[in-house]
């Protein structure tokens, strides 16, 4: 009999356990989050791809205050202005009078200067690498040269219309006057995408000059007093900049005279902004607008 007990004991022992397991399992504690990495030891933060959804900050209002003046040549139709190291580099512009020229910031003085051929309409420039590379309006063409003594080295073929020209630690940022900037290989001209320019939902067309600052680009907005500061990752629009004061001790005329030409020292944190036909390159900081 003790082996009929046994069983006995082993069926109720079955039936407890069964119905302990029928029994709901008391909720589960959340799992510790992660343990967040000390500041000095976190790892370099990667690319986040923004949010969509996430309602977007307004632009900032921004404008500008003049630091300094130096002379400009009243009739350097600007196109590109950028520095490489100290050296200022400018691009200006019209069918006959296009040149590609180094310029001393406190005199305005041309110190080299390279014609570009009659056909063409020269505009925005950029230095990479050594190079400067110089688009042209509606030519379909952009110039390839020594950053130091100017000698030609190469041309690309350019689709579309050129306006401005940037670039950033690989690629070069081009504006045509539509509201995208492409990103282009320096290597070969090769588009590698576009970036669609927002201001919320509005499209900001018109984007001329443009200049990388601390990884933004700044956009003259054509036939305006008035920057967009960009996000290029994105393409929306950070900061709305107002020129306007500069434009008060400008007699130029306002359809041709406009606003072009930004130019950042990175060595020194300075900004420098002029215009087309402009007798004046401002050094200016910039200050919340109101
Ligand atoms: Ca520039």
């Amino acid at each position: 009999m003790w082996y009929l007990r046994a069983v006995r004991s082993l069926l109720i022992a079955f039936v407890v356990t069964s119905a302990c397991r029928s029994t709901p399992p008391a909720p589960a504690s959340p799992p510790p989050a992660p343990a967040r990495p000390a500041a000095s030891d976190a790892p370099a933060a990667p690319t986040v791809t923004p949010d969509a959804s996430a309602p977007p900050t307004a632009p900032e209002r921004l404008t500008v205050e003049i630091v300094a003046r130096h002379p400009h040549d009243a009739e350097a139709f600007t196109q590109g202005l950028e520095f490489d190291g100290a050296r200022l580099i400018e691009s200006t512009g019209l069918y006959g009078r296009s040149s590609l020229r180094e310029v001393t910031l406190t005199t305005g003085a041309v110190t080299r200067q390279h014609y570009v051929p009659r056909a063409h309409f020269a505009e925005g420039i950029t230095v990479f690498h050594g190079r400067v590379y110089q688009l042209t309006y509606q030519t379909h063409r952009c110039f390839v040269y020594d950053a130091v003594s100017f000698a030609p080295l190469r041309e690309f073929d350019l689709p579309g219309e050129g306006w401005g020209l940037t670039h950033d630690d690989r690629h070069l940022i081009l504006s045509d006057g539509t509201s995208e900037l492409r990103i282009l290989d320096p290597e070969t001209f090769r588009e590698v995408r576009r970036v669609p320019v927002r201001d919320g939902d509005r499209a900001i067309d018109m984007l001329n000059e443009l200049e990388l600052i601390d990884g933004a680009v700044w956009a003259n907005v054509w036939q305006t007093d008035r920057i967009v500061r960009i996000d290029p990752t994105t393409g929306r629009v950070t900061a709305w900049i107002d020129a306007s004061p500069l434009r008060r001790e400008i007699t130029v005329d306002e359809n041709e005279g406009v606003l072009n030409g930004i130019a950042w020292d990175a060595a020194n944190h300075r900004l420098y902004l002029t215009g087309k036909l402009w007798p004046t390159l401002f050094e200016v900081r910039v200050r919340p607008a109101g």
